[in-house]
């Protein structure tokens, strides 16, 4: 099959995230689409856009075209025109910030009032972020899979830092609106090695003053 042809067999959906401010949405989205990531915060004024190509099996490849949601938008006029003609939603929250957890609620109303009038809901993701700081969670994991379940989402929980299971989310989430069944290696291929730093004890060392770590030994540090 040639390039062309392949390219016919696209499948563009559309994939908005939305949820409080300051809850990872921009940073779920460029770790996905750019494989960034930044600690500064940097609030999205309306909309950003990115593009993701993957292949899902049976060689369907597919263009995610990520509606990366303000935070403020919530209550403003523009929040219905983005979500008009989703496939999917991403509602964000941030594990260490209950209030963020609660008020999906609201977020939630808008995306069935838009949906009502179209007659199908688009697939609802529920996306606990921030993971890598688990020991300062407040969203206790039963709160989660019981409002997963109340209102038909699928679950996840991601880091946009670490990038744990970011690529998966995406992946299962484009899967499940195309009716693909995902197999136990490919889940596994999407599954990400999360990175530690090495920390070079010698450079250290010059700055510090600390007396020399044995020869040879290496140490590493998850951050
Ligand atoms: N530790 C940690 N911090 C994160 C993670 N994801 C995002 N952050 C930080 O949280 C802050 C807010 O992230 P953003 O991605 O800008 O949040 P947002 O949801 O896009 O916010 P708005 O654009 O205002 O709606 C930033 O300082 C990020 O560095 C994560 O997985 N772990
Ligand atoms: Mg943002």
């Amino acid at each position: 099959m040639s390039d062309s042809e392949d390219e016919s067999i696209d499948k563009q959906l559309k994939i908005v995230i939305i949820g409080d401010g300051a809850s990872g949405k921009t940073s779920l989205t460029t770790r996905y689409a750019q494989e960034q990531f930044g600690k500064q915060y940097k609030q999205t004024v309306g909309i950003d856009f990115f593009l993701r190509r993957i292949v899902l099996p049976g060689n369907v490849n597919v263009a995610l075209q990520v509606w990366d949601i303000g935070g403020q938008t919530l209550g403003g006029g523009m929040l219905d025109k983005y979500l008009y003609g989703a496939h999917g939603v991403l509602l964000v929250y941030d594990i260490t910030n209950y209030s963020s957890f609660e008020n999906l609620e609201d977020w939630l109303v808008v995306v069935r009032r838009v949906f009502e009038n179209e007659g199908k809901m688009p697939h609802r993701a529920l996306v606990g972020n921030k993971v890598d700081l688990e020991h300062m969670r407040t969203v206790k994991l039963d709160k989660h899979q019981k409002f997963a379940q109340e209102n038909g989402m699928s679950s996840h929980f991601v880091s946009a830092k670490t990038g744990d299971s970011v690529n998966l989310c995406f992946q299962k989430i484009a899967a499940e609106i195309l009716g693909i069944t995902l197999t136990k290696p490919e889940l596994e291929q999407h599954q990400r090695v999360v990175k530690a730093d090495i920390i070079n004890y010698q450079a250290k060392e010059q700055t510090s003053k600390q007396p020399p770590p044995q020869p040879k030994s290496s140490l590493c540090a998850i951050q």
